[in-house]
This record gives C-alpha cells, sequence and structure tokens, in this order.
C-alpha cells in the first residue's frame, strides 16, 4: 500500500488549546503524523509519495466556497487587528442569535467554527490546503486501480462541516474524496473509525443517497461533539437508510467494538459499496489522552483484517489520535492487518 505524505503538516502547529479549563499544549501537534510516517515506514508497508500539487478547487464540492476562501485570508485578517497570535474564535451564533456574517474577524472566526478547537496560525492554511492534495492523490490511486492507499495528514477533517471548522478540522479531506470518488462513478460508504463523532462528514452527505456513512464513536451524551451522532440520525430525504451511527458509552473495548465495527461493514456490504473512504483515527486507544474508549495496540490488527474482509478498495484518511507515544504503531498496525 502506498502512504501519501504531506510533508507541509508541520506548517500548522497551533501554540495551544484551551481544553478542561486549562491552556494545554495542542494535542493535535506536528509529532503526531512524524511518528506515523516512521512506524509505516519501518512496517515497510509501502512506498511514500509526495502529493500532487492538484490544487483544492475540489474542496468546494463538499465546501461553501465563502468557507474555503474565509480560511485561506483568515489569518491575515487576525494580525491585522491581533498581531502574532493564534487565530482562534470565542463567541459561536448559538440558540438565539442570529446567522448573519459579520465583518470583523472575531465575528467571521464565529461564524465560519462551531467551536474553539480550531486556531490558525500564519501557515495554517498551507498545511490545510497541502493536506486536501493529500486525500485527493489517495482518489487518484484508488482510481488507478490500487487496492487500498494511505492518506496521512494532519490536520484532521472529518468534523468539518461545509461551512465550519471545528475539532481541530478545517477541510474534510475524507469527504472531499468521497465526493470525488462519487463523481468518477464509485459507489461510496464512508467508515468512520474515530473516536469522536464525523458529524462534519455525516452532515455533509445527510440527505444524499449515493454516498453512505457508518460511524462508530463516543456516545453524544457523554462525548464530544456532543450534539450529533445519536443512533436515531438515520439519513434524510433521499439519504435515508444511509447514515449508520453507533455510539459506544466511555470504557468501550474491543468486545463491543469489534461487534459495533461488524455492523457497520454489514451496513456497508448492504449499501453495495465498491469503494470505502476510511476516516482512521486512532483514538479508541487506551491510553488515549482526551478519550475513554479502552482499544489495545493488537485490536488495530483486528480492525485492518475487518476492513479487508469487506473485499473492496479502501482509502485510509489519517484523522485523529492523541497517544502520540504509540500512535505511529497503532496506525501501521491497521493497515499490516489490512495487508494481511
Ligand atoms: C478531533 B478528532 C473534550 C474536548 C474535545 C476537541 C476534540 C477534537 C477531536 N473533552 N476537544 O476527532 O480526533
Ligand atoms: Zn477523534
Amino acid at each position: 500500500m502506498k502512504t501519501i505524505f504531506n510533508a507541509d503538516h508541520k506548517l500548522h502547529d497551533a501554540a495551544f488549546e484551551l481544553i478542561g479549563g486549562k491552556m494545554m499544549p495542542a494535542f493535535e501537534c506536528p509529532r503526531r503524523a512524524e511518528i506515523v510516517l516512521e512506524k509505516v515506514t519501518e512496517a515497510k508497508l509501502g512506498p511514500v509519495i509526495a502529493p500532487t500539487a492538484t490544487g483544492i478547487a475540489a474542496a468546494a464540492k463538499v465546501h461553501d466556497a465563502k468557507f474555503v476562501a474565509f480560511l485561506e485570508k483568515a489569518w491575515g485578517l487576525w494580525s491585522e487587528e491581533h498581531g502574532d497570535s493564534d487565530a482562534l474564535p470565542m463567541t459561536w451564533p448559538a440558540r438565539s442569535l442570529r446567522q448573519i456574517e459579520p465583518d470583523s474577524i472575531d465575528g467571521k472566526l464565529g461564524f465560519y467554527s462551531f467551536d474553539a478547537g480550531c486556531g490558525l496560525t500564519k501557515t495554517s492554511f498551507q498545511a490545510i490546503a497541502a493536506g486536501v492534495e493529500t486525500s485527493l492523490t489517495g482518489v487518484d490511486l484508488i482510481l488507478a486501480g490500487e487496492t487500498s492507499a494511505f492518506a496521512l495528514s494532519r490536520p484532521p477533517g472529518h468534523h468539518a462541516t461545509a461551512d465550519q471548522m471545528g475539532g481541530y478540522c478545517y477541510l474534510n479531506n475524507a469527504a472531499i474524496a468521497a465526493q470525488v470518488l462519487a463523481e468518477a462513478g464509485r459507489r461510496v460508504a464512508i467508515l468512520d473509525v474515530d473516536y469522536h463523532h464525523g458529524n462534519g462528514t455525516q452532515a455533509i452527505f445527510y440527505e444524499r443517497g449515493d454516498i453512505y456513512f457508518a460511524s462508530i464513536h463516543g456516545h453524544p451524551t457523554q462525548e464530544y461533539p456532543y450534539f450529533l451522532g445519536y443512533a436515531d440520525e438515520t439519513g434524510a430525504g433521499a439519504g435515508e437508510g444511509a447514515n449508520l451511527n453507533l455510539p459506544l458509552y466511555w470504557g468501550s473495548a474491543w468486545d463491543a467494538y469489534g461487534a459495533a465495527l461488524d455492523k457497520a461493514c454489514e451496513g456497508i456490504v448492504a449499501f453495495g459499496a465498491d469503494t470505502v473512504v476510511v476516516s482512521l483515527g486512532l483514538d479508541t486507544f487506551e491510553e488515549d489522552p482526551i478519550s475513554k474508549f479502552k482499544l489495545k495496540s493488537e485490536d488495530y490488527l483486528r480492525m485492518g483484517e475487518r476492513i479487508r474482509k469487506l473485499g473492496l478498495q479502501t482509502l485510509f484518511v489519517f484523522e485523529g489520535g492523541y497517544a502520540v507515544e504509540a500512535l505511529g504503531i497503532n496506525t501501521a498496525n491497521v493497515l499490516i492487518g489490512f495487508e494481511s
């Protein structure tokens, strides 16, 4: 399996995040992608290639063009007003407030986000754009007939909606890939195994019957992003039946997880998918610092094997996972299990 590695990922390096009432070093940090690259290379899974400079016009297939343009110019507007600090939203158009885009940068940041998890540095957009190119290069490999490919980039994407960033995510790499694959005639299922519900991906395809979305994640009564991801969200309109949420409670280990993964895979088969995009988050790990599932390193081999049993062309797109020391091994284990 080829790995497409976004070397520009390191251009996104937020100074800190506010979590649990404390200012902490950002969990979503450059070391994450580097350790995954190390372990994937050590595992000799296949060639590591650079993304093709395709540009990011395809992002507008699932995102609002005004949102993409905003991301590109946000830090410039911010620095004119606030100097060199990371651009960070702090006020949102919540219930009772109006959905009108303000002129000032602080207002715009709130308008185009749903939480304070998305700081932007001077060079963040370069990393984000190269991330889109990374997943598009993965799409090219799949369309060229490769059985699988791994798009290794950060920041992640699955929380990003059509017009809002949130949860460390800016542009939705997996959704963009799925859309381009669907336009190429593929019947696409997205399997989101990140610990957090892929609210952005779900929302983007919720009313569509041509792309299936299945997610296993922390139950929204307990876990971020809290306001989406219930089992009764099954799709709407033409998309009715094309959305499958399998929320699990804190403390879930492989017995419960493996059973949910079976259900997700059965849904993908019933949908008749020929191509799978896996939102590959490794924050289900027992030692993840911000998550509360109990998967062990060996369980990721089982995960990869189960996905392989689908027998479909598979594009893995890197998402979350914050237990940095084990992150490389856990990621490689999914890919090793898939290839076994
Ligand atoms: C991004 B991805 C919960 C704080 C959550 C945001 C988490 C974003 C995860 N106590 N902060 O899905 O791994
Ligand atoms: Zn996550």
